[in-house]
């Protein structure tokens, strides 16, 4: 009896050493941010779930900064949150968007090639007029 207790006592201390797996994913989403409410309405659609560690939005360059504990909340129901509160979320790889051309499938890379805020960064002269990129 008592060897399964310390058994159990360190198999718990080995969960909690690895009861954190922080993760931090940047996303875009669509329809696109452009005020306060709509950034407060994002962050009110995840602060909630458990596993939560910062949301950060950046109306500007076009971003959801999510840290979150993997162990706790999976990406797939963070994209969910989202999307019940309105947003259609997807994940920018920041290499893949500078390699590639990212959220933007390449089709505008001429213009953007230099620009270091990506093809979502609402920097680019005419994408806030045009209707935006995506
Ligand atoms: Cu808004």
């Amino acid at each position: 009896m008592k060897k399964i207790s310390m058994l159990l006592m360190a198999l718990f201390i080995g969960l909690a050493a690895y009861a954190e797996d922080i993760k931090e994913v940047v996303l875009t989403t669509t329809p696109q941010m452009h005020c306060a409410s709509c950034e407060t309405r994002i962050k009110n659609a995840l602060k909630f779930e458990r596993g939560m560690v910062r949301i950060q939005t950046n109306v500007e360059k076009q971003t959801v900064t999510v840290r979150y504990d993997a162990e706790r909340v999976a990406l797939p129901r963070i994209l969910q949150l989202l999307k019940e509160a309105g947003y259609e979320a997807k994940v920018v790889d920041p290499k893949a968007q500078s390699a590639q051309g990212g959220c933007c499938g390449g089709q505008s890379q001429e213009g953007n090639g230099g620009n270091a805020g990506g093809c979502c960064g609402g920097k680019a002269e005419g994408q806030q007029t045009g209707g935006g990129c995506c």
